[in-house]
C-alpha cells in the first residue's frame, strides 16, 4: 500500500462518523468544479466566452474540503482562481456562467467577471485579483464579527505566491495580535505563475511560518479532501472559541497552466506524473468505492448529471441581458 493510500484510509477512519449523504456531497462538489472548469476552458478557446480564465484543476478538494467546514455565514475571501471556492461556498453555476458571460444577472451584475466572483449572502466577498490582497480583508472581517460578538469565522484562500507579500505579515500579524477568528488557508501548489516557489523562498515550508506570529501552523494533504475537511473544522472551532488564528498550508497542484494561454511547460514531466497520480478526485473515488457507498455506474451518473446541468446553464448565460450605459454608475463610490 502506498503512502498516499494509507494517509486517505487515515483520513477515512478518522472521520468514520460521516454518513454517506455527506461524502457523496464532497464528491459532486469536488466534480461539478471539475467539470466546470473543463467547459469553460472550451468556451472561452472557442471565443464563445470572453475574458481570461484561471482553472483550479486539480484543486478541488481544498476549495470544497475548507468550504463545507465553514457555515453559510461564515466568509472566505478568494483570488484570481476563484471558481472552486466560489462553486465550494455555494454559488450556483448560472450565477457564476452569467458573470463569466458579463450578463446583468451574473454574481457581481456582470461587472466583475472571472476573477471578480462572489456573493455576499452566501458568504464569498467578491474575488480579489491582487496577490495577498484578501488577506488583510478577511482580517478585517473577522475583526467585525468579533466586534459585533458574534462566532462567525473569515477563511481567506490565497497561494504561496502570497506569503512573501507584505499583505501577509500585516493580515496575520494582526489577526494574530488580536486574536481573531481567522483560517489563512494557504493553497500551496509549488509555482507562482511559472515560478517554482524554491527561487522565491529559502525555507518552503509555509505553515512553519505561523510560529512567527504566535499562532498554530499546520501542513495538511490538499489532494485529500477529507483530511483538508478535518483540519479545517478543527481551526474552525479553535476560531469560534476565540482561540484563532490558524494558517493552514493545503499542499497541493494545478493541472493546468497559471491562465488559459499557459501551457505549464516549466512543470517537469515527472513532477506532473506524480500529482497527477494523486489527483483529488480520483483518490477520493476509490475510497468511496472501497466503502461501498457509491460504484462506478453511480460515479459515472453524477459525472453526466452535472454536465447536462452545465450545459443548460451555459445555453441560458448566453441570452441573458448584458448591462446597460445606465448601469455603468450603479453599485460604484462616488
Ligand atoms: C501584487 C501582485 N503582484 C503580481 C501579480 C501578478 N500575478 C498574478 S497571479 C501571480 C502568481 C500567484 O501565485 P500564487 O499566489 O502561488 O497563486 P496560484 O496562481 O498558484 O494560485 C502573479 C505574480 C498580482 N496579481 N498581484
Ligand atoms: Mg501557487
Amino acid at each position: 500500500m502506498s503512502i498516499a493510500q494509507e494517509r486517505m484510509d487515515t483520513a477515512t477512519k478518522k472521520s468514520i462518523s460521516h454518513q454517506p449523504d455527506f461524502l457523496l456531497r464532497l464528491y459532486e462538489r469536488m466534480m461539478l468544479i471539475r467539470q466546470f472548469e473543463e467547459g469553460i476552458k472550451f468556451l472561452f478557446l472557442e471565443g464563445i466566452m470572453p475574458g481570461t480564465i484561471h482553472q483550479c484543476h486539480g484543486q478541488e478538494a481544498t476549495a470544497v474540503g475548507v468550504c463545507f467546514a465553514l457555515r453559510p455565514d461564515d466568509f472566505i475571501t478568494s483570488t484570481f482562481r476563484s471558481h472552486g471556492h466560489a462553486l465550494a461556498k455555494g454559488l450556483t453555476m448560472q450565477e457564476l456562467l452569467n458573470e463569466l458571460f458579463g450578463a446583468k444577472t451574473g454574481c457581481c451584475t456582470g461587472k466583475g467577471g472571472s476573477m471578480h466572483v462572489g456573493n455576499m449572502s452566501k458568504g464569498m466577498i467578491p474575488a480579489i485579483a491582487i496577490v495577498g490582497g484578501g488577506i488583510p480583508v478577511a482580517a478585517g472581517m473577522a475583526l467585525a464579527f468579533k466586534m459585533q460578538k458574534t462566532d462567525r469565522v473569515a477563511a481567506s484562500f490565497f497561494g504561496d505566491g502570497a506569503v512573501a507579500e507584505g499583505a501577509f505579515h500585516e493580515g496575520v500579524n494582526m489577526a494574530a495580535i488580536w486574536d481573531l477568528p481567522v483560517v489563512f488557508v494557504c493553497e500551496n501548489n509549488l509555482y507562482g505563475a511559472s515560478t517554482h516557489i524554491s527561487k522565491v523562498m529559502r525555507d518552503t515550508n509555509i505553515a512553519r511560518r505561523a510560529t512567527n506570529y504566535g499562532i498554530r501552523g499546520q501542513q495538511v494533504d490538499g489532494n485529500d479532501v477529507l483530511a483538508v475537511y478535518e483540519a479545517t473544522k478543527a481551526a474552525v472551532e479553535e476560531c469560534r472559541a476565540g482561540e484563532g488564528p490558524v494558517l493552514l498550508e493545503l499542499l497541493t497542484y494545478r493541472r493546468t497552466g497559471h491562465s488559459r494561454r499557459d501551457p505549464a511547460h516549466y512543470q517537469p514531466k515527472d513532477e506532473r506524473e506524480a500529482w497527477f497520480a494523486k489527483d483529488p478526485i480520483d483518490r477520493f473515488a476509490e475510497v468511496l468505492k472501497r466503502r461501498g457507498t457509491i460504484d462506478d455506474a453511480g460515479l459515472e451518473a453524477i459525472k453526466a448529471d452535472i454536465v447536462r446541468r452545465f450545459n443548460e446553464a451555459v445555453e441560458i448565460a448566453k441570452r441573458e441581458p448584458h448591462p446597460t450605459l445606465a448601469d455603468l454608475t450603479t453599485d460604484v463610490y462616488v
